[in-house]
């Protein structure tokens, strides 16, 4: 009993101490470094989040803003948006941006995993807690962000290869695979790569004969055309492939666009394996063009909300929180299609 009490009055004092730090004049006293601020900024105590995301690169990354947005709404918090086209530099300023408006908490997907440090230290000496969502960094300094929301990048390689071992039990090789890496030094692209190459790696058969970089994009209009420019690359460059491994749907299909045009039949001459699970590939594998999607769910709004109050109220959350995700194979997505939320 006495515990609690001593819990309930220093947390007391905490908020009444954050509330005197943010009504004071000039730059805020605030809590101590590193301790989430305890008071509700803005208008009836409304918590504000700084949002900085990665882009608009991909289908997922679209449902992702959404969810975040919708989300925010729901939970009745402000959201500072920021969308930094693929750029550290751009996150970097967005961050920098939310500690000066002094925001209750700050939460974003690091669009590369080094390279952080600074200006998360910059956050935590302004008493401004930071909650990583969807990927991860690769600081030693763990106190520098309070929680991980996410994937597991390494397990959907893996799930890739494990498929993609078993699809071939019964046949011989070599198989020449061509893998489509998302965007250079991000964690997807890092991890997924572990992922399947450790998956394949004791089965002599396959052999990756091409890995590039697609930025996770496919080829529509704007957008620069990775996923389907590589692929062109890789058929010019490689006489025989059997399988491509995509590390995202847009690049998968932008790279279904490029073996069409060459003649071949994706899914059949090359066998496709991808990641995400967006409508699209949902729709290009009932068309027989993708063999199997591991899923990677984008739909984290809710939960990061839910943190984010937790967080700025002073409470405890656990350091990882993993999404729960399956694997697609090509003969279960015409009944899952109708139920596909993104
Ligand atoms: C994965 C996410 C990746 C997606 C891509 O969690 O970071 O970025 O796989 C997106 O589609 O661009």
């Amino acid at each position: 009993m006495a515990r609690r009490a001593v819990l309930v009055l220093s947390a007391a004092l905490l908020a009444s101490s954050a509330l005197t730090a943010c009504s004071t004049q000039g730059p805020a006293a605030g809590p101590a470094p590193g301790q989430a601020s305890g008071a509700k900024k803005g208008a009836g105590g409304r918590i504000t989040m700084g949002f900085a995301q990665v882009g608009a690169e991909s289908g997922w990354r679209t449902a992702n803003t959404k969810s975040v947005q919708e989300a925010a709404k729901k939970a009745g918090i402000e959201l500072k948006f920021s969308d930094a086209q693929q750029k550290q530099e751009n996150q970097i300023k967005a961050i920098r941006t939310f500690i000066q408006q002094k925001v209750d908490v700050i939460a974003f997907s690091p669009v590369v995993e080094s390279g952080w440090d600074t200006v998360l230290k910059e956050a935590k000496d302004a008493g401004i807690p930071v909650i990583l969502t969807d990927r991860a960094v690769d600081t030693k300094d763990t106190s520098l962000y309070k929680t991980f929301l996410g994937s597991d990048f390494v397990k959907e390689g893996k799930a890739a290869g494990e498929w993609l071992t078993a699809a071939y039990a019964n046949e011989q090789g070599p198989v020449n695979i061509v893998e489509l890496q998302g965007t250079t030094g991000s964690a997807p692209a890092n991890d997924r790569k572990a992922g399947f190459a450790e998956a394949i790696r004791a089965d002599g058969r396959f052999r990756i004969v091409a890995s590039q970089s697609g930025e996770f994009t496919r080829a529509k209009g704007k957008t620069r055309a990775k996923g389907k420019e590589v692929m062109q690359a890789f058929l010019k460059s490689q006489k025989d492939i059997n399988v491509l491994y995509a590390h995202n749907d847009d690049m998968a299909l932008g790279a279904i666009q490029a073996i069409e045009e060459s003649g071949k039949k994706p899914g059949t001459d090359i066998k496709v394996i991808s990641v995400d699970g967006i409508k699209d590939a949902f729709v290009a594998m009932t068309e027989g063009k993708i063999n199997v999607v591991v899923e990677c769910n984008p739909l984290l709004g809710d939960q990061l909300m839910e943190l984010a109050k937790k967080v700025v109220a002073g409470e405890s959350v656990p350091a990882r929180v993993e999404t729960q995700e399956g694997v697609f194979p090509q003969d279960k997505a015409a009944a899952a299609l109708p139920s596909r939320k993104y």
